[in-house]
């Protein structure tokens, strides 16, 4: 990594997999018998909010039970020992990366452990369950819900995203299945300002075409290989 000096790293669900949080279009990709694109829209919130505030309960619950595993701790070990430019992007709402000790990071997806208001756009941390009309502490409306980016709405922070992956010598994309816009599309921006590729993954995705190079295995083994 001679000449390298700025890396953008975008991390999806299969970072979490060894920790036992399962992905999203792995085996049995549903939950409770519904697609997850069906539980994560502005749509189902309002038509169902106690079935999607439900479906974020339990996995904020869940977190408790998970720790990092060897690929969330070999990039808080590259975030505090990389002396360039790192941003590690993640789809992911857990909070692994952070208890790994990760700090230049952003979440582009929300997180469990945050509530939003939807009156007001205020945000605070959130770890016990979220029932519908539950009172924002700031305006007093009954409206947080889950800090989430349901499909349909904007993920957080683009323009820094896009910003930093022009400006980025590598982009690393781990555990991410290449499903989802904008993140999937980020391999070929990067790409197209001059950016090395790789693609660390337990089978080739759906922009694996799009990477320089791939390497196809657990995110625990890969990507502290990587790291070293
Ligand atoms: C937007 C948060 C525009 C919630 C998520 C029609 C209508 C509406 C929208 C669209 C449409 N058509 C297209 C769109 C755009 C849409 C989209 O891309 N849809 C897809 C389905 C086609 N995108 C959006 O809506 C986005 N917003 O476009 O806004 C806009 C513009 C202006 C103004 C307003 C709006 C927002 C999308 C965000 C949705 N929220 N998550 C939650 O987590 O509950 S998406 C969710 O799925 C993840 O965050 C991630 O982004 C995505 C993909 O999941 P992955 O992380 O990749 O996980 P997956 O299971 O798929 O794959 C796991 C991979 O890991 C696999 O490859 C596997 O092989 C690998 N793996 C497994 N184990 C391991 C491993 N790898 C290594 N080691 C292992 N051990």
């Amino acid at each position: 990594m001679s000449s390298i000096r700025n890396i953008v790293v975008l991390t999806g669900a299969g970072v979490s997999a060894e920790s036992g949080i399962a992905t999203f279009r792995g085996p049995g990709g549903l939950w409770e018998g519904h697609r997850f694109e069906d539980v994560c829209t502005p749509q189902a919130l309002t038509a169902d909010p106690v079935l999607v505030h439900r479906f974020y309960d339990l996995r904020r619950a869940a977190l408790g039970e998970v720790e990092p595993n060897a690929a969330h701790l070999a990039l808080a070990r590259l975030d505090r020992a990389w002396p360039g430019e790192l941003l590690i992007v993640t789809q992911n709402v857990d909070d692994l990366h952070e208890r790994a000790g990760a700090r230049r990071l952003l979440h582009m997806h929300g997180e469990l452990t945050s509530a939003l208001c939807a009156a007001c756009g205020v945000r605070r941390a959130w770890h016990a369950a979220l029932p519908p009309g539950t009172q924002c502490d700031a305006c007093g409306a009954a409206a947080l819900r889950p800090d989430i980016v349901f499909f349909g709405e904007m993920p957080y922070a683009m323009e820094r995203i896009e910003a930093t992956l022009a400006e980025a010598d590598l982009f690393v994309s781990i555990g991410t299945s290449g499903a989802v816009y904008p993140a999937a599309g980020f391999v070929q921006l990067a790409g197209a300002y001059g950016a090395d590729t790789l693609e660390l993954n337990l089978e080739r995705s759906a922009g694996s075409g799009f990477f320089a190079e791939t390497r196809l295995g657990p995110a625990g083994e890969l990507v502290p290989d990587w790291v070293e």
